[in-house]
């Protein structure tokens, strides 16, 4: 039988982070306590970096940060997150305009480095920090969002900036670039930061302006599937997908492919040679494929949505190249199950994860059958629009 992945709970992480504190740091701490999730997109992929719309949802899977201020200059972190490699702790001084932070290893320890370089209120006292997650790392569901926007959201409890929301997902942005050397669009760390329960957030990534759509059908589930699989070319992959846009832009005479219809990228196909065309003609189309998407979730119009879903899974392997046989294997198999309305890959590609929108009663045969037909081995998450970050009690 095949069954959904049993996430733990935010009470759970806190209490298995507060264990290790005292474990590595003794005291009376600690005393702050936040946590920020991951995120699915159900559609508008690889929209975010060309200022179009993307439809994601925030999570119940989260990455928990407990902590204090501690004296002097000095951090320490800790993190108990499955997959984080070896080193689990790591000290550094807080940076100043002669040491700044730099990257380096353990790489994980570069998203915390990234978000106190980037963080809106300086000068920051010291702390003591343990991090835990319930995001699956490299699943494409925004582990490393989630760890940048909670460790904005526990830098805030130390020394409080102005609150502007939007303003902290753009720093998370930035420590990404900067610390991680990934140039990500605004999507995931925006709906870490604003994600509303029961909701999806239809982001204008032009305007920066998000409108929620609801999304909590008792008769509805958002199944997620993991490949567990994940091709090393992410990495290189997806910053030749942003020169590529920005190069058809530039073709097309537009500041960005937000700005241009279908038909100023038929009238400039001859100037561009076939794959720009392609990657340009995903973009153009998945922008306005998402606002449609958006307009049919409110009218409860599942099917119209599940297949725009396909469409733009569709879009993604044939044009804008980042899918794979796991992601391809899986929306098939998804699809020939009554009840699934529609299913996509999720996130950058290359692996991770596939969405899939399905009636609640036909979870578990949808389940099943992915089980016994993918050619590997799944993990399944049955989800439910979540709450953006947030300050815990301890
Ligand atoms: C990754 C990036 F971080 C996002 O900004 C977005 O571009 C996504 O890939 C593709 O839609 O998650």
């Amino acid at each position: 039988m095949a069954e959904a992945f049993n996430v733990p709970s935010v009470a759970e992480l806190v209490a298995e982070a507060r264990r290790v504190y005292q474990e590595n740091f003794g005291g009376d701490g600690p005393d702050i306590a936040v946590c920020a999730p991951g995120r699915v997109n159900l559609i508008g992929e690889h929209t975010d970096y060309n200022g179009g719309f993307v439809l994601p949802m925030a999570l119940p899977m989260v990455t928990v940060v407990v902590g204090s201020r501690s004296t002097g200059r000095s951090c320490s972190i800790v993190t108990v997150t499955e997959g984080a490699g070896e080193l689990r702790k790591v000290d550094f001084d807080l940076p100043t305009a002669d040491a700044p932070l730099t990257r380096g290893q353990p790489s994980w320890a570069n998203y915390v480095k990234g978000v106190v370089h980037h963080y809106r209120a300086q000068p920051l006292p010291g702390f003591r920090a343990v991090i835990a997650s319930s995001v699956p790392l490299g699943g494409g569901l925004s582990s490393s969002a989630s760890l940048e926007v909670a460790t904005y959201t526990f830098l805030q409890q130390l020394n409080p900036d102005d609150g502007d929301k939007v303003a902290k997902a753009l720093a998370c942005q930035q420590a990404e670039h900067t610390h991680a050397g990934v140039p990500c669009g605004i999507m995931d760390q925006f709906v870490s930061v604003l994600g509303k329960e029961g909701h999806a957030l239809l982001i204008d990534c032009r305007s920066l302006e998000a409108t929620a759509v609801p999304l909590s059908d008792p008769g509805l589930v958002v199944l997620i599937t993991n490949s567990n699989v994940r091709h090393a070319l992410t990495g290189s992959e997806y910053p030749t997908r942003r020169r590529q846009c920005e190069e058809a832009a530039a073709v097309l005479g537009k500041s960005s492919l937000r700005e241009a219809t279908l038909q100023d990228l038929e009238a400039a196909k001859a100037r561009l040679d076939d794959v720009t065309y392609r990657r340009a003609r995903h973009v153009i189309e998945e922008i306005a494929r998402t606002a449609q998407a958006a307009e049919a979730l409110k009218r409860g119009a599942y099917r119209e949505f599940g297949k725009l879903m396909v469409e733009s899974h569709n879009s993604l392997r044939d044009h804008y190249e980042v899918s794979c046989v796991e992601l391809d294997e899986l929306v098939a198999v998804a699809m020939e199950v009554e009840g699934v309305f529609g299913s996509r890959m999720t996130g950058g590609g290359f692996g991770g994860c596939t969405v899939s929108l399905v009636q609640a009663d036909a979870a578990d045969r949808a389940m099943q059958h992915i089980k016994e037909r993918y050619s590997g081995s799944p993990t399944f998450y049955i989800t439910s629009p979540s709450e953006g970050a947030r300050v815990l009690s301890l």
